[in-house]
């Protein structure tokens, strides 16, 4: 990928980061992440399709509820929106490309500052579309979704689509409708839909019932208004359990996937599992995404981390090898992302004030995954993993076991059987021997 830059270098003295292999000690160099190694048939960059978050990376201030912004942003300072935006497209297209990252994702408020103008809004989005047309022309970078913030506004703090005041859907409305227009005519891959204040914060004063019929309602009128522009990408929800909300609508894969099914939005919706979402809906993410697997909505990734002891959505850069590696053998196992990739959804620490931390912070994601898929693959091809799983279940592959999962027994047959053979042997499941074979294969 060739490094594009604007009228300013501003990540001055970092070249593009290249793979130099595990006894690399340079920091910033990729150990595991070369993107042409082909991993089961494929080569890493078509597995992973890693995306560089727009909104962390170039607009996440450092700012936090009890202080002010750490991070100085060079790229910030124009006092024209439009022209500041140009600039900050030059350094996301500086950094992406310098990652060597082949996808990138925004918000619409993320490339550009929005008015309450619905006019000037589209106007300033048009307007960046035509450059960002030009950057990904340049560069070969590629849009992996787009999507509309509509929680951040004032407007919207009684909800988006599930708000109670009808006039106040319409404005998301019609910024769901430019960004989706931005999306397809960037050749966005997918477009996903994160519901931050589509849910309550006191039944007292909510109908449920009725907002989400109103967020269905929302989705097939965007979903119908896309299709209609030509778009073919899918629709991702992204499930997260509450913050800002007290209750999400859209609280994990499970909920999300009935809701699909209840509103008849199954032929056009996945999923996109964030890790940090997975566990404030007190899951592990290899639940969430095995949950969606095995719907087949496994359709993208948001990879960040919590913290251990933090209740709260800390996006951290992903860095443990033991979990890593137990996603990866989930989404290898499905076949991989139904149209999306590994998007990182993730921010540097406040006091992570150098130019540099944005880069090891991707790297040491991108290298985390990249091993892990090698890990994976090896585990899957080499050891007994699918073996000792598959014998758990050796009841049911013949006699009345398959005939149970084929719907031919009885309450009465089930019985019998239990009376002809007596009490079931005791069988190990395992599990320690399992977790030892993922770290010796790491
Ligand atoms: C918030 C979050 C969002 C979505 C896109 O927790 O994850 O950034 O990914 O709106
Ligand atoms: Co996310």
């Amino acid at each position: 990928m060739k490094v594009v830059t604007g009228n300013k270098e501003y990540f001055k003295g970092i070249s593009q980061v290249k793979y130099e292999g595990v006894e690399s000690h340079n920091p910033l160099a990729f150990r595991w992440y070369d993107e042409n190694r082909i991993i089961a048939g494929k080569t890493m960059k078509e597995h992973l399709r890693f995306a560089c978050a727009y909104w962390h990376s170039f607009c996440g201030n450092g700012a936090d509820p009890f202080g002010a912004p750490t991070h100085q942003f060079p790229w910030d300072v124009n006092s024209d929106a439009v022209a500041r935006a140009k600039d900050k497209m030059d350094a996301a297209f500086e950094f992406i490309t310098k990652m060597n990252l082949p996808y990138y994702c925004f918000h619409d408020v993320d490339v550009v500052d929005f008015t309450n103008d619905v006019n000037e809004n589209e106007r300033r989005l048009q307007a960046m579309v035509e450059y960002a047309k030009q950057k990904q022309a340049e560069s070969g970078v590629k849009l992996l979704w787009g999507t509309s913030n509509l929680f951040s506004n004032s407007r919207y703090m009684n909800g988006a689509a599930t708000n109670p005041d009808f006039h106040v859907l319409t404005h998301a409305g019609a910024q769901v409708k430019a960004a989706i227009d931005a999306t397809i005519a960037l050749g966005g891959e997918n477009y996903v839909f994160w519901g931050g204040r589509e849910g309550y914060m006191s039944l007292l004063n909510t109908d449920m019932g009725r907002e989400q019929d109103h967020l269905a309602r929302f989705l097939h009128t965007a979903k119908d208004y896309a299709r209609k522009q030509g778009f073919k990408g899918t629709f991702f929800i992204e499930p997260k359990p509450c913050e800002p909300t007290k209750h999400q609508y859209d609280y994990d894969a499970a909920t999300v996937l009935s809701f699909l099914r209840k509103y008849d939005l199954l032929n056009d919706f996945k999923l996109n599992l964030e890790v940090n979402h997975a566990t404030l809906a007190g899951h592990t993410f290899q639940h969430e995404l095995q949950v969606a697997a095995d719907a087949g909505l496994l359709g993208s990734i948001d990879a960040n981390r919590g913290d251990m002891q933090n209740g709260w959505d800390t996006d951290q850069f992903p860095n443990d090898i033991t979990e890593v590696t137990e996603y990866m053998l989930i989404i290898l196992q499905a076949g991989g992302f139904a149209g999306g990739g590994i998007n990182f959804d993730a921010k540097i620490r406040r006091n992570s004030t150098d130019p540099a931390d944005l880069f090891y912070a991707h790297i040491g994601g991108m290298d985390i995954f990249a091993r892990a898929l090698v890990t994976a693959d090896n585990i899957l091809q080499n050891s007994d993993y699918k073996k000792v799983r598959q014998e758990r279940y050796s009841s049911f592959d013949s006699g009345k076991g398959k005939d149970f999962e084929a719907g031919k027994l009885s309450l009465e047959d089930l019985r019998q059987f239990a009376i002809d053979n007596g009490e079931p042997a005791v069988i190990s499941g395992k599990q320690e021997y399992l977790e030892n074979l993922i770290n010796r294969y790491i």
